[in-house]
């Protein structure tokens, strides 16, 4: 388990591919009435979509008045960023989580990049296997004034997606393991920070870095979503507003089969799980796989579950999407081991 950073040029090779005429790619814009076939396509093209008021704007009204307290209570992650990011959308607010897992676009569009069909034989039984996706994880954030801008960075590098460089037509469901998800809680603009995208960057090879230059910004009105394949390079913007804070909730959505067999997680008790050494607690699956698989409340549950001070190993100096924070959050979580002890 050992991760590295390094700043280095790229030197293009082969797995790089050509995009010729790359500004085909762009974010189409739909309403809910559009032909969700539309979608797929769109997003299979350029890897993002916008759906205009996705929520009505009574609906994310409700659901900004249900998430207030928390965020209220929520620090910023550190004094030089203004960001409050919690995890736990399903505790926060039920409500919002079941609207989206019941909504007819959301499914829709999970289900047919994400769901799984596999066949196999028990002796002479054939078995095919049909499963939809699950969630991934969940977040509210809300970026205050001074946010700096954030890395561009691909959210599927946590399951190690590794993919081929193909083109737009090419495009087989399946490549994709994730599907990112955000709807906008207030206004989001280039000003206030709006998340940077590239069109088209789903369409490279995994271990390619970020044209940044290609990047657009994905504004939103409250209550519009973004859909945007996990593979896509992306990021938060800066905010340079004086007083705006952008709110956004964010629901991912993950192929149903990539995680563990046995689910340890519901059953053992957190007694139990520290009565192991912490060798045996990561081989059963309590720690993250780096950069960031399996945590809670954005660090290792070793840490933020079961209070071993020290035990995040997530203390990489350099790493972050976002600049410094995870090295803070791994603070905060040691902090809070710490008063729990
Ligand atoms: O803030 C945003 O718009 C994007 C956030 C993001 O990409 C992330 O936290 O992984
Ligand atoms: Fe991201």
């Amino acid at each position: 388990m050992s991760m590295t950073i390094t700043k280095e040029e790229y030197v293009p090779t082969l797995q790089t591919l050509s995009l010729i005429g790359e500004s085909q790619f762009k974010v189409e814009v739909f309403t809910r009435d559009d032909n969700v076939e539309d979608m797929i396509n769109a997003l299979k093209y350029n890897g993002g979509i916008r759906v205009k008021s996705f929520l009505t704007a009574d609906e994310i009204k409700e659901v900004n008045a249900s998430v207030r307290p928390a965020l209220e209570k929520a620090s910023y992650a550190r004094p030089d960023d203004p960001t409050k990011r919690l995890a736990r959308l399903p505790e926060h607010s039920p409500e919002i989580t079941r609207r989206i897992l019941q909504d007819e676009i959301y499914t829709a569009i999970m289900d047919r990049f994400l769901s799984v069909k596999f066949e196999s034989w028990l002796e002479d039984k054939h078995v095919v296997v049909e499963e939809k996706p699950i969630v991934a994880m969940s977040s509210i954030f809300e970026v205050g004034p001074g946010m700096h801008v954030q890395d561009l960075h691909r959210d599927d590098s946590i399951w190690y997606n590794e993919m081929p460089p193909i083109k737009p037509e090419d495009y087989k469901f399946g490549r994709d393991v994730s599907i990112s998800f955000f709807i906008a809680g207030s206004k989001t603009t280039e000003a206030n920070g709006a998340t940077r995208f590239i069109p088209g960057s789903h369409l490279t090879h995994h271990n390619t870095p970020p044209e940044t230059h290609k990047a657009v910004t994905a504004e939103l009105e409250a209550g519009d979503a973004f859909f945007m394949l996990s593979s896509c390079y992306h990021g938060a913007g800066q905010n340079s507003t004086k007083d705006e804070k952008r709110l956004v909730y964010a629901l991912f959505s993950q192929k149903p089969h990539l995680r563990q067999e046995e689910n340890y997680a519901l059953f053992m008790g957190h007694d139990l799980i520290r009565s192991f050494p912490l060798d045996v607690q990561r081989r059963l699956g309590f720690d993250v796989a780096l950069p960031n698989l399996g945590w809670v409340d954005h660090a290792s549950p070793l840490e933020s579950v079961l209070k071993q001070k020290g035990a995040d190993k997530r203390q990489i100096a350099g790493y972050n999407p976002v600049d410094g924070v995870a090295d803070e959050r791994a603070l905060t979580s040691h902090e809070l081991a710490g008063e729990s002890q």
